[in-house]
């Protein structure tokens, strides 16, 4: 019988895949291409351009640990910025802090949050909750404009590559600089440490000119070419190497808050470049 597969396809030739049973859905929206598929041991598989976004079981390691590292380092968090993140997923993780007031969500393509609601549910009500505002927009444009001010300010974007790159660059991170409050934290995914070690590199420099300091660390995600990387700018007196242990969220399946120094791990030659 016949196998079906999706492989996400790397630079140089590294493959990321999946086997499949059939794709659910797919479309053309006015950004990218969408894909979903249901994978044979992974629930459902979300796809951008051809590239990973998340597999249903598992998508945690990526959300806990972009959400809740940054989250604990903050000693009040209230106001949170997400910018893209359409499916929910980091909208979710950041709603389960108690001292969130307000988390507003900046998407591009509200296609991409539709179908989620509709066929992924990942967000799990994280739509619905009164604390949420959705704006769809674009991410550079709205930190340019807006008069709010956040305590965190949380990046989940495609990769530093392609369409999302403007989100890596010297002057988003200046008016994301400008929009944290006197203390601030602000994360965002940056790419696999080993096939785009440049771009994490590029973005690793761009924020030490901005941010008053700069923390990187990775972490493997099921679903993206292993190790992922992961920058953190800190604006004001705040540690990041220390978290509020007591503030952490019940069942974590991944991020470990107690070990939150072993986030810091990044292979020796990465290292050395950073
Ligand atoms: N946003 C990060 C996607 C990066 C994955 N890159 C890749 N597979 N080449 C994920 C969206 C989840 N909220």
């Amino acid at each position: 019988e016949e196998e079906r597969a999706f492989i996400e396809w790397y630079p140089r030739g590294y493959g990321v895949g999946f086997k499949v049973k059939e794709r659910l859905f797919e479309t053309q929206t006015k950004y990218q291409r969408l894909e979903l598929y249901q994978t044979e041991g992974f629930g459902k598989l979300l796809v951008l351009d051809g590239t990973v976004q998340l597999v249903e079981i598992g998508e945690e390691s990526y959300h806990e640990v972009l959400v809740h590292p940054v989250m604990l380092a903050h000693p009040n968090p209230k106001r949170v910025l997400i910018i893209g993140g359409g499916d929910g997923g980091t909208l979710r993780e950041v709603l389960r802090h108690e001292s969130v007031e307000k988390a507003t969500m900046v998407e591009i393509d509200e296609m991409v949050v539709e179908v989620s609601r509709i066929y992924l549910g990942i967000d799990r009500g994280a739509f619905d909750d009164p604390r949420a505002e959705l704006i769809i927009g674009d991410g550079v444009k709205y930190l340019k404009e807006t008069e709010e001010r956040f305590d965190v300010i949380i990046v989940d974007s495609t990769d530093p590559v392609g369409p999302a790159k403007l989100l890596f660059s010297e002057e988003f991170y200046r008016s994301a600089y400008e929009k944290l409050n006197e203390k601030g934290l602000y994360i965002t995914q940056a790419g696999s440490v080993y096939l785009f070690t440049n771009e994490l590199l590029d973005a690793y420099k761009a924020m030490k000119k901005v941010f008053d300091r700069v923390y990187y660390f990775s972490f493997p995600v099921i679903g993206y070419a292993s190790p992922w990387s992961f920058l953190v700018g800190v604006k004001g007196d705040l540690d990041f190497r220390k978290v509020d242990v007591s503030r952490a969220p019940e069942k974590l399946y991944y991020y470990d808050p107690e070990r939150h120094e072993t986030l810091f791990q990044m292979p020796k030659y990465v290292r050395e470049l950073l």
